[in-house]
């Protein structure tokens, strides 16, 4: 049995993609893990070598495909360093991929780093892909790429660097040309990914033209004292391209340091040594989760004055209200920019939602012409501004179109109307309208109001222009807020516009393996480690927001979501009448027609990974050694439990859990079901288990 859970076993047999059929110009080698002792020539899958064999016979070309199964030791790691003359081609490059993706983790256990290419000044690696693997547990960087040129790495899960060292899950350090797509990280670790070019000799090459590409990524803490970021490019780390990027945090890990740093989603600054850095992010997320312990500075920041050519376009930055632990919601920005060169940071199609919104230093007296920074911004519910004195928009006369919508105070006093951003796009009461200075004060400062076009169910802040009061708002005709709905590739939107082609980003591509991966995480240490994530579900549904298709915005898409598209497709275009008829144009082409309808059927049913298979029931009581009773048994073979557990039960399961009357001098007070306290004060409870469920017991003094 591979990692010990029947269930996972069952659950990734027959679920897992096929291998890719592509002719390989090289040969094919296999490897096994350490532990199954492999001493075979490694040409069949019935003799396989460890994986370090490999580098003595890989030429451009070859392919080593991992056997299932877990790889540990120094042996099995993915470690090619300079001192080995391996070197693939454009022609034909070495690839390392899973057999199996999702049933190949190199774990580290703490020690060996496990996967790594390196090569050296003058002599960099060249043409490695690596796909389809998990890797965790580093001695340092899980997955490093050092000095590389053209190298992949495609469809990884890994987490856990090391805690106590500067060490970052995943590190791009002096590389070029390499890409990271479709993967995703988590776990322990300064930051969750690094891009960086060297800061010390300017005569060294630096990092140049790399892309991250469609990943998703969860800082949980770090034991080194600094600065943490999820994302983090700098120092001579130039063109980097960030597409469909997405972080969050859940920083419980730090409780042994509360907030002696700082914390960043995205942050940007270059070296002291050049100027000629040059990012872009496109369409990334940042969003702050509830409740955390850390003292966060802003999602998206950039700074460092000397930072040139910086473009964030389509992103969006969502901080959730009441943070219940921790630190207040308005230590968190959206956007945080410090710049001498403004001229030269765009900032397009940004939402942000919650936090204390956006902060634009000041420009430099004499440096750039005078112009917008930022463009078609949606920023909306920022919260009191009484511990920052700030309000939603730092230096509002840096923005050209705006809208406000429900912040506490949209914009400090202004000194003159030139100070207020050039299109305010918000309803009446919000501050549009007015080129008096008495009225714009007066108006635009006060932000509180509601605009029920932007609640809508079926909404999303994905896609806020399928709200009507932001759809083709802007003066230009242009929408207003991120577009997050279509992929970006190679810079480009793929919502049919630019070059004809539909590419939809949702449902998240590495949403299974990513599940499942999570998943094994919380199941590892249910007190610690956060829950399993659907990228997809939690994304989607930020601050209200409803999955695709679920028009009445109860959790599921199923005929009565059917029965309003349907109402929408018969009228004219899109039905006046129907409040959501925005949010059935799928493919955004301004009509309603049978394209929409295809999009629907593939979102019809949607749930979340092996809903089908098992449901999740959490279990918490209050006191960490309270003993539970659950009956009957889960589907890993488990039952009662002490403190804090997770049970996976087959769907519509019937759970019974009974606590016990007293502990610690305690009285039983109640269950909570889902958040809901139950009134009858009895120690058994059942639960159906007809969706994921979380019961507490409580106990009197809690
Ligand atoms: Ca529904
Ligand atoms: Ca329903
Ligand atoms: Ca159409
Ligand atoms: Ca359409």
């Amino acid at each position: 049995m591979f990692f010990g859970h029947v269930i996972l076993l069952l659950v990734w047999a027959g679920t897992h993609p096929d291998p890719q059929e592509t002719s390989f110009p090289g040969h094919t080698y296999y490897a096994a893990p350490e532990s199954e002792k492999p001493a075979g020539d490694g040409l069949s899958p019935s003799q396989p070598f460890p994986i370090q064999d490999f580098w003595k016979v890989a030429k451009p070309g070859d392919t080593l495909l991992l056997l299932d199964g877990r790889y540990m030791g120094s042996a099995s790691m993915i470690y090619v360093d300079s001192s080995m003359a391996v070197n693939g081609t454009a022609d034909g490059p070495i690839t390392i991929r899973a057999l199996n993706e999702g049933n190949v983790r190199i774990d580290g256990e703490g020690r060996h780093l496990p996967i790594r290419i390196s090569g050296a000044g003058g002599a960099p690696k060249r043409y490695f892909v690596v796909e389809g693997i998990d890797a965790c547990n580093s001695g340092d960087a899980v997955v490093m790429l050092s000095r590389c040129e053209d190298c992949t790495v495609r469809r990884v899960c890994a987490w856990n660097a090391k805690p106590e060292t500067n060490s970052h899950v995943y590190t791009l350090d002096r590389t070029f040309r390499c890409l990271v797509e479709d993967c995703a990280a988590w776990g322990l670790g300064r930051k969750q990914f690094l891009i960086y070019g060297g800061t010390s000799n300017q005569d060294e090459p630096y990092g140049a033209d790399n892309i991250l590409r469609r990943f998703w990524c969860r800082w949980e803490g770090t034991r080194n004292l600094r600065h943490s970021e999820n994302i983090s490019f700098q120092y001579r780390a130039t063109r980097s391209l960030l597409e469909n990027v997405i972080c969050t945090y859940d920083a419980w890990e730090s409780i042994e340091y509360p907030p002696t740093w700082t914390f960043s989603g995205f942050y940007y600054t270059d070296g002291p040594a050049e100027h000629i850095a040059n990012t872009r992010l496109l369409g990334c997320v940042g969003y702050a989760p509830g409740a955390s312990n850390v003292l966060s500075s802003s999602i998206f920041l950039i700074t460092g004055l000397d930072v040139l050519d910086v473009t964030l376009q389509d992103c969006l930055s969502y901080v959730a209200p009441a943070r219940t632990r921790g630190l207040p919601d308005s230590s968190i920005r959206g956007l945080v920019t410090y710049a001498r060169h403004y001229d030269s940071v765009h900032v397009e199609h940004l939402t942000v939602v919650g936090g204390a919104g956006i902060k634009l230093g000041a420009r430099l007296p004499g440096v750039d012409p005078n112009g917008p920074v930022v463009r078609n911004a949606l920023i909306m519910k920022t919260v009191d501004t009484t511990e920052t004195g700030q309000p939603a928009v730092v230096r509002p006369q840096y923005v050209d179109t705006i809208h406000f919508f429900d912040n506490v105070e949209n914009f400090a006093f202004l000194a003159s109307p030139a100070d207020a951003p050039a299109h305010i796009l918000s309803p009446p009461g919000f501050g549009n309208g007015s080129s008096d200075l008495a009225q714009m004060n007066l108006n635009c400062r006060v932000g509180r109001g509601t605009d029920p076009q932007l609640d809508a169910p079926g909404r999303s802040l994905l896609r806020p222009h399928t709200s009507p009061a932001l759809r083709h708002a802007a003066p230009d005709g242009n929408d207003v807020g991120a577009r997050l709905w279509f992929r970006y590739v190679d810079g480009v939107l793929k919502d049919g516009r630019t070059d004809g082609r539909i590419e939809y980003l949702w449902p998240w591509p590495m949403e299974a393996r990513i599940w499942r991966a999570t998943l094994e995480y919380h199941l590892l240490d249910p007190v610690n480690h956060p829950r399993p994530v659907s990228v997809t579900r939690e994304v989607l549904t930020l601050d209200g927001g409803s999955l695709p298709g679920d028009f009445d915005g109860d959790g599921d898409v199923d005929d009565a979501d059917l029965a309003t598209f349907n109402r929408c497709r018969t009228g004219p275009n899109i039905p006046a009448e129907d409040a959501n008829g925005y949010s059935v144009d799928f493919d955004e082409d301004d009509d309603i027609d049978g394209d929409d309808r295809l999009v629907f059927d593939r979102w019809y049913g949607y749930t979340r990974p092996d809903f089908a298979l098992y449901r999740l029931l959490f279990v918490r009581a209050a006191a960490p050694d309270v003993s539970i009773s659950a009956s009957p048994t889960d589907l890993r073979g488990a039952s009662s439990g002490v403190g804090t557990f997770t049970r996976l039960y087959p769907p519509q399961a019937v759970v019974q859990l009974t606590a016990p009357q007293e502990v610690n001098g305690r009285a039983f007070g109640h269950w909570e079901l889902n958040g809901q306290a139950l009134a009858n004060g009895r120690r058994l409870l059942s639960v159906v288990m007809n969706d994921d469920q979380t019961a507490e017991a409580v106990y009197l003094g809690d």
